[in-house]
């Protein structure tokens, strides 16, 4: 397998601006400079006792005996596999036993700036999650059955998850922006029998039905018994007798005991996007996720008791799930949840939220950020921001351009930010400053957080030596040894999570990103080296915009690569070849994005469709991405080795009709 770099031309050049750890974060941290070098230390010399001591933050129902139990080859992966517990009773029972009942767990704001927003207490959140998770019950929902559900950025889409995790029922969230066509997909896969949904959400003022979606799905597949559905914006919607049940409807009791789980049995399902294939279903297991995610959930963002905390993903990714719902609750945080986009009403939306709810600690993407840095500083400024204490970054590389914005224009150069590297199956946070402990550098995600170990390797495997490391030379991106928030399988395919992730490099996990160490010992990813892009912060396969295109009839062929994108950080360009006796048309264009949005969703629509009589091709038939890449980002000075194509020619014709001039 090869594997390309697509980097940002901005980051290629060394930037060696630093920042200093900010007085403010200097005085008030859990960890320091200090501290990290000594836990980081402990963390390696002794992972057994580290990770004991971590496993503490959390109630067990049997605390753990062992604690690591893991082999990259053959792959088996367990953390305190004697342990039992429940990840609901630790993100909110143990909160109002503790006599918190009364803190805030949840503001929702929604989409409309005109209502008002709702605060949910612990107290109030127990209630919602027991009534659910006993209609889910109800419903004949047992544990280890896998649930779906698709749900709107609001408080009962946590519930929904809580519940699930109550009763020991496994989630799988499906973003509000897949197709019915990708929810049927995602059901299909994991057999599930029950769905949450909501009536519809709104976004931006726009309205998604999403229990249309739903019901659109259920006609392609088969096999769901129930569909539980939350009044959410008191749309009129079809509800099918004897399957579909509104939750508001339900007479259950206000008794529900969480269900005593094992360390590993499974937690959550979320599907994700990788080079081949259909999108895996990634599995996360109870006990090693709940430690991963509350311990770095508090160092990483440094959360102390009493402060808001804002994650603008939304919880139809890993982010939501870690950041929104879980790393917060598990801390006793206050966690905001906003139903809307960054545009709406206006680019001052989110600095309207942190002033409106004294928002302290604000995580978002970059790609949200070159948006909004667009439309100036001016509704930066016109907003006081004054709550604000750290802010964040997640999703894709950030480049130095938006995080200088960000840091000067958003934090007046006084906050910290932590520019997170991770991933759907890492769990939670794996590579970032720590607020109190690291200067920054813009561009660079950082430092290891405790317990891991990346590595580069080149092409072949072989590991790149220290000296070799430092200036421009990336590698890929590997970790050697388990952490607790690792994926432990793909459900239902584990020959998959081992083809995926351990063959490349045999006895390491391979990341599928490119990345580059400093001479400080600072981590800069560089992007996916795979056939993964990343849009907008969304993870796509290439291979599955190739699959919804070729679905049209009277296209022969497609291959689809990424190219640099302002905004969006990578954009999506198709190259189509037809049919004999098919030509190219605008309506053909206008079928073909239509196409890729119903199998997929909105956000995999094609930015460039080019239409091409030929593919470049090696003699024996393989499509040489390479070439395609490199027009399609309008660099075709420097096209490499074209000798082994079948007929160069085409390359001429490509360039010719490039689509992103
Ligand atoms: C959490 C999440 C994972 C891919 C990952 C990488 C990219 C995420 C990044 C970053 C550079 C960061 N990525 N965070 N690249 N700097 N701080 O986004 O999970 O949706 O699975 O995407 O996103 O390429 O491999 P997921």
């Amino acid at each position: 397998m090869v594997f390309h770099t697509q980097r940002r031309r901005e980051q290629v050049s060394e930037h060696q601006d630093w920042f200093p750890v900010p007085e403010s974060a200097t005085n008030h941290t859990y960890c320091s400079a200090a501290d990290y070098d000594r836990l980081y230390a402990e963390s390696i010399t002794d992972p057994d006792a580290f990770w004991a001591k971590q496993a503490d933050r959390i109630d067990w129902f049997t605390p753990p005996t062992k604690i690591a139990n893991w082999c990259y080859d053959p792959v088996s992966i367990k953390w305190y596999e004697d342990g039992v517990l429940n990840l609901c009773h630790n993100a909110v029972d143990r909160h109002v036993a503790a006599g918190r009942g009364d803190a805030v767990a949840f503001i929702f704001e929604p989409d409309d700036p005109a209502k008002d927003a709702r605060h949910v207490s612990y107290a109030q959140l127990q209630g919602e999650v027991i009534r659910m998770a006993n209609a889910l019950k109800q419903l004949g929902v047992a544990k280890g059955d896998r649930v779906t559900i698709y749900m709107p950025m609001c408080a009962e889409g946590a519930v929904a998850m809580l519940a699930c995790a109550r009763i020991g029922a496994v989630h799988s969230v499906v973003f509000g922006g897949f197709s019915p066509e990708a929810i049927a997909g995602r059901i299909e896969d994991c057999a599930s029998r029950f769905v949450i949904c909501a009536d519809s959400a709104v976004r931006g003022g726009k309205s998604v039905p999403l229990k249309a979606n739903i019901d659109a799905a259920l006609e392609k597949v088969g096999g769901v018994d129930a569909v539980l559905v939350v009044q959410h914006t008191g749309e009129a919607v079809a509800m099918h007798e004897g399957r579909d049940h509104w939750f508001h409807d339900m007479q259950v009791s206000g008794e529900c005991p969480c269900e005593p789980m094992n360390s590993e049995d499974p937690l959550f399902i979320l599907y994700t996007s990788g080079s081949t294939g259909k999108p895996k279903g990634v599995l996360h297991t109870v006990g090693g996720y709940s430690v991963w995610t509350a311990a770095t959930f508090h160092y990483v963002f440094d959360y102390r008791p009493g402060e808001v905390f804002f994650c603008s993903a939304d919880i139809g990714w890993v982010t939501g799930h870690s950041y929104v719902v879980y790393g917060p609750l598990q801390n006793g945080g206050t966690s905001l949840i906003f139903e809307g986009i960054p545009s709406y009403p206006d680019s001052g939306r989110f600095w309207d939220i942190i002033d409106r709810h004294q928002v302290n600690i604000f995580y978002t993407a970059p790609t949200a950020l070159r948006a909004l840095m667009r439309d100036g500083d001016g509704p930066v400024k016109a907003r006081s921001r004054q709550s604000l204490r750290l802010l964040g970054t997640v999703g894709e590389p950030i480049n130095p351009e938006a995080w200088r914005w960000y840091h000067a224009t958003v934090g007046e150069g006084k906050l910290p930010i932590v520019d997170t590297w991770w991933q759907t199956e890492t769990g939670g946070v794996m590579i970032t400053t720590l607020p109190g402990a690291h200067g920054m550098k813009p561009g660079s995600a950082g430092r290891p957080f405790f317990g891991i170990r990346p590595q580069l390797v080149d092409a072949e495997g072989a590991v790149l030596a220290d000296e070799q490391v430092g200036g421009a030379t990336s590698g890929n991106l590997c970790i050697t040894h388990s952490w607790p928030g690792q994926a432990r399988t793909v459900y239902g395919d584990h020959d998959r999570f081992v083809q995926t992730y351990f063959s490349t490099y045999k006895g390491k996990y391979f990341t599928g990103d490119g990345c580059r160490r400093d001479e400080d010992g600072y981590w800069w990813i560089t992007g996916r080296v795979d056939d993964v892009i990343n849009v907008s912060g969304h993870r796509m396969g290439t291979a599955e915009v190739e699959s919804a295109l070729v679905l049209h009839d009277k296209v022969a062929e497609a291959a689809v690569v990424g190219f640099p994108h302002d905004i969006k950080g990578q954009g999506i360009y198709c190259y189509v070849t037809l049919n004999m006796g098919e030509e190219p048309s605008d309506e053909l264009h206008a079928e073909l994005r239509q196409q890729v949005r119903i199998e997929i969703g909105p956000i995999a629509s094609p930015d460039h469709i080019h239409f091409t009589t030929a593919l470049p091709k090696t003699r024996s038939g393989k499509i040489m991405r390479r070439i395609l890449r490199k027009i399609a980002e309008n660099d075709f000075a420097a096209l490499g080795d074209t000798s082994t194509l079948a007929d160069p020619s085409v390359v001429d014709a490509l360039i010719e009709g490039r689509q992103n001039r």
